[in-house]
């Protein structure tokens, strides 16, 4: 192999690397390896990138993930060749379920060496399947100005599809020949192209005729905004203004961002999904439209309140074109951008005037949502050990302005959606809400926090701690700094909530329950991090929020019981029952409230 060879690939990857430049990318997560090493240093040599050093590509790629979530914007991943490619594909998958645009590059054995039985070569060219929004294959730079155009012309598209609605991953296999670097010959990139710039698509407009039949099928009706977990916030002002028009309530899921923020919260009910654990006021306020933004309800009692059924109507607004229906109950898909969507539906219905449900309605949601959350408290303050509902109270509490909290999937999350109130502050809630994996939770907070100064709280499970711990690596490593708030229940507290376990008592503590055990701090030594256990069973807020205030990496340790957790979270439901009740019992008499 001639040193020329070297050069030519050297001078596609510099001409690859100006244009993701060029195109709006700044950010790019580095993995150790050989094949990769053109890109590199490429990378590391250009220094109009922010390069991330990570070590481990499982939770590079979702630091990644994290850091393009909040700043949307596209960040690129670099890794060798063989299994680290594969080592991505938990983040990549996330990336392509819940919206994030990402630019994997993985570096490759050149074509001569596929499927030969050579060392560290695995099939690449399609390794993430149908989970990217394209798999480009980059040739082997052979010094034709041909291939410096296609290398350039695929870097450009790379981003401008990562970051066209929705957004994306997009995955660019980059072949590599030995020698992989040449000291002595430089040959110059092809300049980045402006023709080749992201093109920024207009919103999606919905038509008049559909703004119509939207209006007609709403006015004066008794209907619901669902509001389902989004990663780059929905347009709270516009939905909050719409939910006035409509008289209707704003069911608001955690990760949406209605349920927190400055915008107006009086239609907000943050407590639908205890509600919804009472059939009787499931029954007496059956809606007859919901209208919904972002993804598709995951809470099993929201998912049963919206259940298709003769006399519901389900609308949904998606402004990427998608198709998120998993029950197959949605009667009109609407592809807008929610804003003006609102902002033309508002219009049409103040020119009805006659376009607010009636009342009796909205107060039945706000009496109900106020009942719930008294009867939450009560419940929670006659307690006498360690809740887990309870720490979603003062992570609450706790969180300043401006902050970023990162909710773990299993239970922190699903208790987020029962317990966090609604919130008027400025502070935005996260999670990986496509698969739902525990597996990148603590560097997907990790990269929040590469994103931006704020404060980044990590509100987690001790096994999906467990699953990411090589996570943390990065926080001393980039100077960065997150507060982990660690639920420890020993073990997958969710699995106690599943009436299998009933079935198969002999297995499940083992098999289900998973005790390990582990002592935390440890963990957190290793990282030089601070540890410190919560103790008590309230009243941990004041230490949460001054954790937000110290440098590196503060780990704080809330033990519960996964057995006592679930009867503490029957404790409230039965008291939040007995509240609605009172509260139908009083509306008892208002058209569909039964006596
Ligand atoms: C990568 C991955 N493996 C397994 C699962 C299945 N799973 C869901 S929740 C859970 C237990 C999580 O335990 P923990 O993080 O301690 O949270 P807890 O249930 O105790 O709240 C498991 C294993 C998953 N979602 N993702
Ligand atoms: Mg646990």
């Amino acid at each position: 192999m001639s040193a020329s060879a070297t050069a030519y690939s050297d001078q596609l990857v510099r001409t690859f690397i100006a244009q993701l430049r060029h195109s709006g990318l700044r950010h790019v997560v580095i993995c150790p390896g050989s094949r990769s090493t053109p890109l590199t240093v490429a990378f590391a040599r250009d220094g109009s990138f922010t390069p991330w050093l990570h070590l481990d590509e499982r939770s590079a790629s979702y630091f990644a993930l994290g850091l393009a979530r909040q700043l949307e914007e596209p960040v690129a991943l670099v890794c060798t060749s063989g299994t680290a490619a594969a080592n991505f594909a938990p983040a990549v998958f996330e990336a392509w379920l819940s919206r994030v645009p990402l630019v994997v590059l993985t570096a490759d054995r050149p074509p001569e060496l596929r499927d030969t039985g050579a060392n560290q070569t695995i099939d690449q060219s399609r390794v993430y399947g149908t989970h990217v929004k394209r798999a480009i294959e980059l040739p082997i730079a052979d010094g034709t100005e041909a291939v410096l155009r296609l290398a350039r012309s695929s870097a450009a598209r790379a981003v401008s599809l990562a970051m066209e609605k929705p957004y994306g991953p997009v995955h660019v296999n980059v072949p590599f020949r030995e020698p992989l670097l040449d000291a002595t010959t430089s040959l110059p990139a092809l300049p980045a192209k402006s023709a080749l710039d992201v093109p920024q698509p207009e919103p999606l407009a919905p038509t008049l005729e559909t703004i119509t039949r939207v209006a007609e099928a709403c006015a004066g009706k008794r209907g619901v905004i669902y509001c389902g977990p989004e990663p780059y916030a929905l347009p709270a002002e516009a939905i909050a203004s719409l939910a006035a028009t409509l008289g209707w309530p704003v069911l608001a899921e955690p990760l949406s961002g209605l349920r927190v923020g400055t915008h107006p919260l009086d239609h907000v009910i943050e407590t639908y999904d205890p509600l919804f654990r009472t059939p009787r006021f499931v029954r007496d306020a059956a809606a007859e439209v919901v209208l919904r933004f972002g993804a598709a309800a995951t809470s099993r009692p929201a998912m049963g309140y919206m259940a298709a059924r003769d006399g519901l109507r389900e609308i949904v607004v998606d402004d990427a074109g998608g198709w998120r229906d998993p029950e197959g109950s949605v009667w009109m898909m609407v592809h807008a951008d929610a804003a003006t969507f609102c902002e033309l539906l508002e219009a049409d219905l103040d020119a009805r005037g006659d376009a607010q449900a009636d009342a009796a309605w909205i107060a039945l949601w706000l009496d109900a949502n106020a009942a719930a959350n008294a009867a939450m408290r009560e419940a929670m303050d006659a307690m006498e050990q360690p809740f887990e509902g309870r720490v979603q109270i003062e992570v609450a509490e706790a969180l300043p302005d401006g902050a970023t909290l990162v909710l773990g999937n299993s239970m922190p999350v699903r208790d987020a959606e029962s317990f966090f109130p609604a919130l008027a502050r400025d502070a935005s809630l996260v999670g990986t809400r496509g698969a739902s994996g525990i597996d990148g939770v603590v560097s997907t907070a990790v990269g929040a926090a590469a994103a931006r100064q704020a404060p980044v709280v990590l509100l987690i499970g001790d096994l999906s701690f467990f699953h990411d711990l090589n996570g943390l690596w990065a926080i001393k490593r980039h100077n960065l700094n997150l507060t982990v708030v660690l639920v420890n229940n020993d073990g997958g507290g969710i699995f106690s909530f599943l009436p299998q376990q009933d079935a198969a008592p002999q297995e499940f503590e083992e098999w289900f329950g998973t005790p390990h055990g582990l002592d935390f701090m440890h963990a957190v030594a290793l990282h030089d991090g601070r540890y410190e256990l919560l103790t008590g069973d309230r009243g941990w807020a004041d230490r949460i929020a001054q954790a937000t205030r110290e440098p590196g990496l503060t780990v704080l340790e809330v033990r519960t019981d996964r057995a006592s957790n679930v009867l503490l979270h029957g404790d409230v439901w039965t008291r939040v029952r007995e509240a609605v009740g009172a509260v139908l019992d009083a509306h008892s008499g208002v058209s569909g409230v039964t006596a």
